[in-house]
């Protein structure tokens, strides 16, 4: 990508020719390039298993000390005691006749307020979501592409690991700092590791583990997220490596803003119109390191986000082993 991206508009950014996936997985498809993840590429993943080392990549909803991170204009998970030992000692609740106790909570959050798979029809511009859905089948709830169909299916293969923070000798990304495809296969390069067709690809900035090492006021100073930067080369290499799903360790998996006021075009150029899953705001440093300490940067991935009818998103823990 030569200067910087003055497009002001998605549609002018992509123009009318931008690679889509639309119609390859037939005309009633809600889970796009996760299509891709068959059993091959579960077993493909299975090999990648060496040590039989454990990985959960969700960040903790509602410690009581941090609240959650989220997008500017979300709001942090609520969770509220409904029940526990004290309605019994203050007589708030009868004592039952058996002796039982119990405990009782909820939550009150937004379903992309963790870490979360984004629904395929989550994002969109024109008046189409993905696979050509009319944008209207989002009103009330999704219609299409919910997250529902991508929680049935669940997601599983094999998982790579690149650290642009690490191979940019960094804690964490700056505001803003850009990835491109060439700095991504560089950092793939550099840490002796090739990227293959149908990867779920992983990438780390350091971004969101920094929340938790950071004051909150500082952490939203200047919001830009760092990440992945729309070109052209970038999403032919998408469509072309056949990659099902991406995950970040940030809160919406790639750049934020661009100068002319483009806010988050690769939702559209690769999760409208690829089908690729996004996956956001896990927490990536400890498979990080132990994946630099012993020079293994694959794994098997397994995630499978709450089954939630209608919705755009939904959290998800997902599980690498090593
Ligand atoms: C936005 O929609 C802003 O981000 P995300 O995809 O993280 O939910």
């Amino acid at each position: 990508m030569s200067g910087p991206i003055t497009a002001t508009t998605i549609d002018e950014l992509l123009g009318s020719d931008s690679p889509t996936n639309w119609g390859k997985w037939g005309a009633d498809d809600e889970v796009g390039s996760l299509n891709y993840l068959d059993a091959a590429q579960v077993l493909r993943g299975v090999a990648a298993v060496r040590s039989g080392d454990v990985y959960t990549l969700q960040v903790p909803i509602g410690l009581p000390e941090c609240p959650d991170p989220v997008w500017p204009g979300r709001t942090p998970a609520i969770r509220t005691q409904v029940m526990d030992e004290g309605f019994f000692a203050r007589g708030e609740e009868p004592e039952p006749s058996d002796g039982h106790h119990w405990a009782d909570d909820k939550i009150e959050m937004f379903t992309q307020g963790s870490t979360q798979y984004d629904a395929l029809a989550h994002y969109w511009y024109g008046d189409q979501v993905w696979n050509g859905y009319p944008a209207d089948t989002t009103i009330g709830e999704l219609q299409r592409a919910s997250v529902l169909p991508i929680a049935e299916r669940g997601v599983v293969g094999r998982g790579v690991l690149i650290d642009m923070a690490r191979a940019r000798g960094k804690d964490v990304l700056g505001s803003g700092e850009p990835i491109s495809l060439a700095d991504l296969l560089a950092a793939a390069e550099a840490q002796g590791t090739t990227i293959e067709p149908r990867d779920i690809l992983i990438i780390r900035t350091g971004w969101v583990g920094s929340y938790y090492r950071t004051e909150s006021a500082d952490f939203y100073r200047d919001w830009n997220e760092p990440g992945l930067i729309y070109s052209r080369d970038l999403v032919e290499w998408f469509q072309t490596m056949e990659i099902p799903n991406l995950v970040t360790d940030t809160i919406a998996n790639e750049l934020s803003f661009y100068p002319g006021g483009l806010q988050l075009p690769l939702h559209c150029a690769l999760m409208r119109n690829l089908g690729v899953a996004f996956t956001e705001l896990c927490r990536l440093d400890d498979l990080a390191e132990a994946c630099a300490t012993d020079r293994r940067w694959t794994f098997l991935y397994t995630a499978a986000p709450l089954k939630i009818a209608g919705a755009s998103g939904a959290p998800v823990n997902p599980v690498v082993i090593r």
